[in-house]
């Protein structure tokens, strides 16, 4: 199978388990209606196919990967909720549809992205792994999402606006705002199928870089495409002197870093032997390709 197929099987799988896991949850919480309509609304599913993946590398198989890349999906979800509020970014468009706060109000938007936190938690709980993988899944999303990850990211990214900063700086942003969620999704999906902690180290690598790679690309997009094609608004960053690898280099050696940015990625996986190594590199390649 191609690379894109391979996109398309596994968000089938994935859109599938997320539609089963709201029937099962269902209730009839304002609450429950906001978070689910956000985690409906679509996108990518870049992070739950990279931990099944990531899962399939390590020997396992989509069904263990299934619920942490579901529990990823909704920290992701809650950071674009919470991301989009008047406070943060003040966008009205997400996944091609009305931000979460544009449809149910503030006050249920922020309470939707904190419940999302602890459905994920809850999820990664219920599942029957075994008790070490469930520790070590909590303890990891913990210090990928903190004060080392996702929220301190987007306090630096919006405490960024307006400045000059240099690529060691921006590098750092884009670190925790996006590339640590990613190693996170390489880590627990390997993690529920081996304990080779060499093998998940290195996946987790290779998650960084892609990462790195990942928020270049979704800058540049941001200059190149239109709010249609991405559904989100497009154009942004200018207008609110975002600090990205664009605004330092200008597109062009922008693209060379993300292409950078890729290849890193790649050359980790010339450590590890698995038949799923291709596979990742061709993923690498093929989100390159959105901005070559
Ligand atoms: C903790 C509130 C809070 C936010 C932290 C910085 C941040 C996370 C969110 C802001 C939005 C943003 C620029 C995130 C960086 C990561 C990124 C490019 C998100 C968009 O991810 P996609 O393209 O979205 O995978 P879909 O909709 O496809 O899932």
């Amino acid at each position: 199978m191609n690379i894109s197929g391979l996109i398309t099987t596994k968000k089938a799988i994935f859109d599938d388990y997320l539609r089963a896991y709201l029937k099962n949850t269902q209730s009839s919480s304002g609450i429950f209606e906001a978070f689910s309509y956000s985690l409906k609304a679509g996108g990518k599913r870049i992070r739950p196919i990279l931990t099944l993946l990531a899962c399939e590398a390590a020997g396992g198989k989509d069904a263990s990967a299934l619920p942490i890349g579901l529990a990823i999906e909704m920290i992701h979800t809650f950071s674009l909720i919470h991301d989009d509020l008047p406070a943060l970014d003040n966008d009205d468009l997400r996944r091609g549809l009305p931000t979460c706060h544009k449809k149910f109000g503030e006050a249920t938007a922020i309470l939707a992205g904190d419940a999302l936190i602890f459905q994920a938690l809850s999820l990664i709980c219920a599942y029957p792994y075994p008790p070490q993988i469930k520790v070590d899944l909590c303890t990891a999303m913990a210090d990928v999402c903190g004060t080392s990850g996702l929220v301190q990211g987007e306090y630096e990214d919006v405490m960024a606006e307006g400045k000059d900063l240099d690529l060691t700086k921006i590098e750092e942003i884009y670190t925790r705002k996006t590339s640590r969620l990613f190693e996170l999704c390489m880590y627990a999906g390997s993690r529920v199928a081996c304990d080779d902690a060499n093998l998940i180290r290195l996946l987790a690598r290779f998650g960084t870089h892609l990462g790195l790679a990942f928020q270049a690309i979704d800058d540049i997009l941001d200059v190149t495409s239109d709010k249609e094609t991405l559904g989100k608004s497009a154009g942004k960053d200018i207008l609110q002197g975002k600090a990205t690898v664009v605004k330092a280099l200008g597109i062009d050696s922008a693209r060379t870093w993300a292409q950078s940015a890729t290849l890193k990625a790649i050359k980790v996986l010339d450590d590890i032997e698995t038949e799923q190594s291709d596979t990742l590199k061709e993923l690498a390649l093929w989100m390159l390709k959105r901005v070559m």
